[in-house]
């Protein structure tokens, strides 16, 4: 491990807070513990108060110049971060499942995410483009045009504990603005390697501090983020709850925010569907990082016709599962997080218990050091209250349909809307899915599963997970404040709407 580390260049753990290099940290240390153990890996000091303000004081005046520098220029430093990523795609991504417990090979897929993003924003560089109008006064010229939008502060979240802030991070950088980090307090040690990552390739270039970290609980850095009038917009990745905070305080002082918060994510099989290709996708889709993704899958809509059969198929998939040491690569199952996150999946399935709902696998925590449970699937009515929530955990659960319009009422009748799916070989079942009367989240795929979005469309969902769109696409615009121009070359002054002012 400790080789690991050093060559991330953090064997030697610092302060947390730092922009283009360390500053000193405070006396609060966090730990980082290995979720497969629950033993210490690390500590990082909490930035402190004034640790903060020298973060955004240095991001503000780094946005002053870096907006000066010509955004293809900027697209090249976010190349050169690629590059440095691609370099430590292996240990940044082992790292990732050692300080989180997703197995490696999603780790490395995390990294390949930053990698991916980055590449994006490279392109996108040269296509931050404004539309020209036709202005209704003659001898006009009437354009708009993106302008640099200034500090953007990022509020990442433990299970995407790097590719998040890669997301808001490499566009944020292109688009002109400058970058403040708030990773999760679970997560401070791949927040750490990958701001030394940052200053390496940075150091010496016109880059120097537009990333900029500061590692602290709520208390420390995220309620001032909040508040700092020098950061027009936060992006923030996490719960309902944390995003309803955020987005308050950002309403409250006329601010921006990007909200990507919880999903409860439903695929819906019909009767015509590859029932073989839909087990793969809902195994991968809930078990796959435990559970622990927005976009996991928590509720299967199955016609009745093949309920049975699906349900063997999904069971007999969930005998397979190998659960255990994230870093070894015959694991498809590591922990969870840490042990609230064990006794909220336990507090969940007393309730699906208690509801009347039937555990048809799993249940139980495993009897071995660590934060590890067995992957569950449950047999429940659609009106169970606690299926209508977001339990971070690998509970599937599992309800029956008639007809594509009870499948589509029931998939939508919850408040989160972040990804959803449908599995049928029948066109009209997928389109009328994917239509305006089909699935309401911001995310709808046909024959794949609600998990493992690229990176080149925009992310995000509607109703309670936020509305807030991030990656690609035009999810650009939101890190870029927009100009409307117009110019008169004519000698004369028509005004607009027609109106005639004195003579
Ligand atoms: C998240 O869980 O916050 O689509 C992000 C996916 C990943 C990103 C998930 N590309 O599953």
């Amino acid at each position: 491990m400790h080789d690991l580390l050093k060559r991330l260049g953090i064997a030697d753990i610092n302060p947390a807070a730092c922009h283009s290099d360390w500053v000193s940290g405070g006396e609060t240390l966090i730990p980082s513990v290995n979720p497969a153990s629950g033993e210490p890996i690390a500590s990082v000091r909490s930035a402190t108060a004034d640790d903060f303000e020298a973060v955004v004081a240095s991001a503000h005046a780094r946005f002053k110049e870096w907006r000066m520098v010509p955004a293809p220029a900027r697209g090249e430093l976010v190349r050169l971060l690629g590059e440095e990523l691609r370099r430590h795609k292996e240990d940044l991504g082992a790292l990732v499942a050692l300080e989180m417990g997703k197995i490696r090979a999603e780790g490395e897929g995390e990294v390949q995410e930053m990698i991916d993003i980055c590449d994006f924003s490279v392109g996108l560089s040269r296509q931050l483009y404004g539309n020209t109008m036709h202005s209704e006064r003659p001898g006009h010229r009437m354009y708009e045009q993106w302008h640099p939008l200034g500090v953007v502060g990022v509020i990442s979240a433990f299970n995407f504990p790097v590719a998040v802030w890669a997301w808001n991070a490499a566009i944020a950088a292109v688009c002109g603005d400058t970058v403040v980090w708030k990773p999760s307090s679970k997560t401070p040690l791949t927040a750490v390697a990958v701001q030394h990552i940052c200053n390496r390739v940075t150091q010496g270039t016109e880059a120097e501090g537009v990333f900029g970290l500061a590692v602290g609980d709520r208390h420390a850095v995220g309620g001032p983020m909040l508040g700092d009038r020098r950061i027009p917009l936060i992006s923030a990745t996490g719960s309902c709850s944390m995003g309803r905070r955020v987005g308050e305080a950002m309403a409250r002082r006329l601010a921006r925010a990007i909200l990507e918060l919880g999903g409860n994510n439903g695929i819906i099989v019909t009767e015509d569907a590859d029932l073989e290709m839909a087990t793969r996708a809902i195994v991968f889709g809930a078990v796959g990082t435990a559970g622990q993704r927005c976009t996991s899958t928590r509720r299967i809509i199955m016609q009745r016709s093949i309920a049975e059969d699906l349900t063997n198929r999904i069971l007999r998939a969930y005998e397979q599962v190998r659960i255990g040491d994230p870093l070894d690569p015959d694991t498809l199952m590591g922990p969870l997080l840490d042990q609230d996150a064990v006794d909220t999946m336990m507090k969940a399935l007393d309730e699906v218990r208690a509801g009347g709902g039937e555990i048809l696998t799993g249940g139980k925590t495993l009897d071995r050091p660590g934060f590890f449970v067995e992957p569950t699937v449950c047999r429940v009515r659609p009106d169970l209250p606690i299926v209508r929530e977001e339990t971070f955990a690998p509970i599937l659960y599992l309800l029956e349909y008639e007809t594509l319009d009870e499948a589509i009422e029931i998939h939508n009748g919850v408040d989160q809307g972040l990804s959803s799916s449908i599995f049928t070989t029948n066109l009209l079942s997928a389109e009328t899915f994917l239509s305006h009367r089909g699935s309401d989240c911001g995310i709808a795929n046909a024959n794949i599963g609600t998990s493992g979005a690229e990176i080149g469309g925009a992310f995000g969902g509607e109703k309670d997970t936020g509305g807030g769109r991030e990656a690609g696409s035009d999810s650009w615009k939101m890190y870029m404040r927009r100009q409307t121009c117009t110019t008169n070359w004519s000698r004369e002054l028509p005004l607009a709407q027609g109106i005639v002012f004195g003579d």
